[in-house]
């Protein structure tokens, strides 16, 4: 007789017994059970006797996010002008705050394997899914609160890793929203705009900053120099007056930073070759690698590089 068989056996003479009509794991319904009084702590549902109140439940709306269109999950930093002050954050851009916020999505995207790729700039970061995603039901909030609490948890867990010297002055929150692209067309036009947005903010962050830092003018008076200029007026404040060539910027604050999962073929161990070694047998193996990019993802060639849509 099996122990589920007999444990039945005992439940019909024992009325405190109570034995579930599923019992998924034996060892761990043995292990969490004993005393065999104990109720669990979430009973089947086949044996919940729904109580007058259940009819609450009907108040709560459905949100499952329409099937087959590439999800948006994207967050982003509360008061983080506030926070870069507090925390002293190189302006216009930290390399070690902008690291850490990729660690951080690196992160989330190694924990949720249906992120196809995620892109970050400034401190905000979009993971896209892939369209058929059946993650949660496709339930909004389920899904965006897990990618936004898993963020901010992160953020403060690799703080240290980022910043040894400096303390965590007070806890960072981000808030986060779920959005729905239907084709690919429109998924890749929502990755360009965060894209060219990251452009824009950073241009004007490094124009804004030379005329403070180096040209000694207040935060009021750079703001009324640059006001009403284009693209090519900033290049030519930077390049006349401070000798910065905007090209020769770091591609990691003009681009911002896309992350995907690449296959990379990567040598067998020794050992392992040892074992197998016949002449035909492949020397190396495929594995896919979470890999930081900082490129142009609005052209074609980042899309007909990475098998992506
Ligand atoms: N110094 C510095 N500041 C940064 C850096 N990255 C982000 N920030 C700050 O974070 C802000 C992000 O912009 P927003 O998201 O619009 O501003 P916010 O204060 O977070 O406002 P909400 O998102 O509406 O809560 C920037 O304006 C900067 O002030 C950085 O690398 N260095
Ligand atoms: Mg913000």
């Amino acid at each position: 007789m099996n122990i589920i068989s007999l444990l039945k056996r005992v439940s019909l003479k024992s009325s405190k017994l109570y034995i579930p009509s599923l019992i998924p794991n034996t060892h761990n319904f043995l292990r969490t059970q004993t005393p065999l009084v104990a109720l669990p702590r979430k009973m089947s549902k086949e044996s919940k006797k729904s109580s007058k109140y259940e009819y609450v439940k009907k108040f709560e709306g459905n949100d499952r996010l329409l099937p087959n269109c590439w999800m948006v999950i994207r967050i982003d930093g509360k008061g983080f002008h506030r926070f870069s002050e507090v925390h002293e954050f190189t302006k216009p851009n930290d390399v070690d705050a902008l690291n850490l916020m990729n660690a951080v999505a690196e992160n989330v995207m190694s924990d949720f394997t249906d992120i196809v790729l995620c892109y970050g700039q400034s401190d905000e970061y979009s993971f896209i899914f892939r369209p058929r995603t059946e993650l949660y039901g496709r339930r909004s909030a389920k899904i965006t609160t897990n990618i936004v609490s898993l963020f901010a948890a992160s953020y403060v867990f690799k703080w240290k890793q980022f910043f040894p010297n400096k303390e965590l002055k007070y806890p960072p929150s981000f808030d986060g929203r779920a959005v729905l692209y239907p084709t690919n067309e429109t998924i890749r036009d929502y990755l360009s705009w965060r894209q060219v947005d990251c452009h824009i903010n950073n241009l004007y962050n490094t124009v804004f900053w030379a005329l403070v830092q180096q040209g000694n003018l207040s935060n009021h008076e750079a703001q009324q120099r640059l006001k009403g200029s284009v693209s090519g007026d900033k290049n030519e404040i930077l390049f006349s007056e401070f000798n910065i060539n905007y090209n020769n910027e770091p591609e990691q604050f003009k681009k911002g930073t896309t992350i995907v999962r690449k296959k990379v073929e990567i040598p067998l161990h020794c050992d392992a070759k040892q074992e197998s070694s016949t002449e035909n047998q492949p020397k190396t193996k495929i594995r896919t690698k979470i890999t930081h990019l900082h490129c142009d993802i609005i052209r074609d060639d980042f899309w007909n590089e990475n098998n992506i849509l």
